[in-house]
């Protein structure tokens, strides 16, 4: 299928080619370019909410709870899972939870899920593309959920418009929570499993926190037992007033326009890393590895070389 008929059918929302151009997106195969090119004036219409959290927290319970509250009032819902720690375990338990819902059913919830397969570059990249598809294929709500442990991941939830961060009361000591850097980028935070011990106090441990920040933003604390529906209104309730706050305060304009600076100077960085490390500057460097390392030479003084002699081919 040639670009034209594949940027036709995303239009048409047919489920089958938003599998397939994501996988072209995933791998950058050719035509990846012209086809986001092409979609660009469709997208900026769907509204992004990430899902963090620690591992089995239960964020693919809540998206699949949140997707069904989404569907009852009528729109349309993609879900993106990244999963950049294992290949293999985030993505296919997504599937597991919405396999075991009435969602699979569903046309109107799309789900993908993304690993990283070695190279963790670009990925968060790749996920807001993947939500770019599904934007321009008109979906309403575009999810994306990962595993809040590190700094890609941070990456990947920062394309974001509202934030929910999900704790469940084992991860208790807030602490954690603070150096992950969880407490900066929530919107809102969802204590879920509090049919367990623990959820009230680790509660009232984080609302003083967020307190203690002074942002002057009210950050909800809600529980929630997803597994259960118990709280899922409330938490899609908060997630509708962030977006309206958002939207008047014109925060989400600006958000938007932030990640769009963002994605220009990755796409900068990305073609000119390539662009550098052409077969003959590898080579080079790795040949000289060893004598550069052996007479202490320092890899400033190496780098700046590469440089000039980068510069002198650009004349
Ligand atoms: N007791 C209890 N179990 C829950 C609750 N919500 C989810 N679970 C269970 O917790 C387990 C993990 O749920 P997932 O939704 O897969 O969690 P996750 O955060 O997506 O997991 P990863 O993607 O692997 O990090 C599953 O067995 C769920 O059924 C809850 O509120 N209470
Ligand atoms: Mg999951």
């Amino acid at each position: 299928m040639n670009v034209n008929d594949l940027v036709k059918k995303i239009l048409e929302g047919d489920a089958r080619t938003l599998a397939r151009v994501m996988s072209i997106l995933e791998n950058e195969d050719p035509g990846a370019e012209e086809i986001l090119e092409r979609l660009s004036s469709h997208i900026g219409r769907a509204y992004r909410i990430g899902i963090t959290g620690p591992p089995g927290a239960g964020k693919s319970t809540l998206s699949g709870k949140l997707a069904e509250q989404l569907r009852a009032d009528g729109k349309r819902v993609g879900i993106i899972a990244v999963d950049p720690t294992s290949p293999f375990s985030g993505g296919a338990l997504l599937g597991d939870r919405i396999r075991m819902s009435h969602l699979s059913s569903d046309s109107g919830v799309f789900m993908r899920s993304m690993a990283t397969r070695g190279s963790t570059g670009g990925l968060s990249i790749k996920a807001e593309e993947c939500g770019d598809v599904l934007d321009a294929a008109g979906f309403d709500v575009v999810i994306f959920e990962t595993v809040g442990v590190g700094q890609n991941e941070l990456d990947v939830i920062q394309v974001a418009d509202t934030v929910v961060v999900v704790l469940v009361p084992e991860s208790g000591d807030g602490i954690q929570t603070m150096k992950a850097g969880l407490m900066e980028i929530g919107d809102i935070f969802l204590i879920n499993k509090s049919d367990r011990e623990g959820a009230e106090s680790l509660k009232k441990e984080l609302v003083q926190m967020l307190q203690m920040k002074k942002s002057g933003k009210e950050i909800p604390v809600i529980t929630t037992i997803a597994s259960q529906g118990v709280g899922i209104p409330e938490a899609y309730q908060a997630i509708v007033n962030h977006r309206n706050i958002i939207e008047k305060s014109g925060e989400l304009h600006t958000r938007r326009i932030n990640r769009f600076r963002q994605r220009i100077r990755n796409i900068v960085l990305r073609w000119f890393e390539k662009e550098f490390w052409n077969e003959h500057r590898q080579s080079w460097l790795d040949q000289h590895l060893q004598e550069i390392a052996t007479n202490h030479i320092s890899p400033y003084k190496i780098a700046h070389q590469l440089i000039n002699a980068y510069r002198k081919e650009q004349k």
